[in-house]
């Protein structure tokens, strides 16, 4: 199977695997994991933050720092289309009882002049806006990249008005290569970043949570009510620890062949795609041309050994990642071309 459904399914390297049997460990409950504790200095470094605190899953690590930067009955402004308001099983609510107010961006990148518009003091109808949310890179807009000067002033103006910054940056990295920058200059002006292991960095299971060390002492308590105390982690930490490591120079040629992708997709008659708005590696495209629904060229697509995922009705999203090299990407293009065409199928015959 050619599964590039999303960069969440890449598989350890051996190199991980090996480090992971090796790995040394203890009860991180109690602090004592030697693994764990290195991979929290390594990417609080990296993120040029105080401390940083491993959390099993991305949404884990946007779920405490949520809550670490809100109080409940008040607002999280985010992108229309933010991981944190449609794919979080409206955790805003559950954990940290507090409302989304998203905004409609083209491109998933919010301006200052549209998150402006949207903060509200505390008054006798309307809820306090206590925190701003960008996702960088922008998932469902299609891997798009903050540039820099607009996070520096959203968390320039935020922090005039007392409000938080938090960046989901589960592909953070992938922004710091499309923009040939350190993460640690991209993350400088936000109150907490998360960061995913687990995605195109290839570590198993994983995010990191960064901000100061007073906050991460705070989220280290919120992460054990949330059943998150892991115990022996390191086993886990000494993939994490390869990821940091390795996989972000490798990144580059995820995003060349999302590119790649996108060039061939806007050939295919039917498809809609503007490979210039390509920045990383998801590729987003409309499939209505066709005249088949997402789901069905979702369907006919695994029949031919292609695993991608539809977005709605008729919106796909393809993620590329080092499971599936060059070859594999030409080989799942091919496929769409023949499916787009109703080549073999029912319809056709
Ligand atoms: N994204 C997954 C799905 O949940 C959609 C994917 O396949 O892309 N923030 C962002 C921007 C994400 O894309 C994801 C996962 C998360 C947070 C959550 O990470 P996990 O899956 O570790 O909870």
């Amino acid at each position: 199977m050619i599964d590039l459904r999303s960069d969440t399914v890449t598989k350890p390297t051996p190199e991980m695997r090996r480090a992971m049997m090796e790995a040394e460990v203890g009860d991180d409950v109690y602090g004592e994991d030697p693994t764990v504790n290195l991979l929290e200095s390594r990417a609080a470094a990296i993120a040029g933050k105080e401390a940083a605190l491993f959390v099993p899953t991305g949404t884990m690590g946007n779920t405490i720092a949520v809550k670490l930067h809100t109080h409940h009955g008040e607002e999280v402004i985010c992108d229309v289309r933010a991981h944190v308001l449609e794919y979080e099983l409206s955790m805003l609510a559950w954990f940290s009882g507090c409302v989304g107010r998203p905004i409609q961006t083209s491109d998933g990148i919010m301006s200052w002049e549209q998150i402006a518009r949207e903060i509200r003091p505390l008054g006798p109808h309307r809820a306090r806006t206590a925190l701003i949310e960008i996702e960088d890179t922008n998932n469902i807009a299609g891997g798009t990249v903050y540039p820099l000067a607009v996070i520096q002033e959203i968390c320039g103006q935020a922090h005039e008005r007392g409000l938080k910054v938090h960046m989901d940056g589960a592909r953070v990295f992938n922004a710091a290569e499309a923009l040939s920058k350190p993460v640690r200059e991209i993350v400088a002006p936000v109150d907490t970043v998360m960061f995913c292991l687990s995605k195109g960095l290839g570590a198993p299971v994983g995010s990191m949570l960064a901000g100061t060390a007073e906050d991460m002492a705070r989220a280290r308590l919120y992460r054990k009510r949330l059943g998150g105390g892991m115990r022996q982690a390191g086993v886990l930490a000494a993939a994490g620890l390869i990821a940091l490591e390795q996989s972000p120079r490798r990144l580059g040629e995820d995003h060349r062949n999302a590119r790649m992708m996108a060039r061939g997709l806007a050939g295919i008659p039917g498809i809609q795609i503007d490979p210039a708005k390509v920045q990383t590696n998801i590729v987003m495209f409309e499939v209505s041309g066709t005249g088949l629904p997402a789901a069905e060229i979702s369907w006919r697509l695994k029949e031919r050994g292609v695993l991608i995922n539809p977005v709605g009705a008729t919106w796909m999203r393809l993620v590329t990642h080092y499971d599936v090299d060059r070859e594999g990407c030409e080989m799942a293009l091919a496929a769409l071309a023949e499916v787009a065409a109703g080549v073999g199928s029912v319809a056709a015959s």
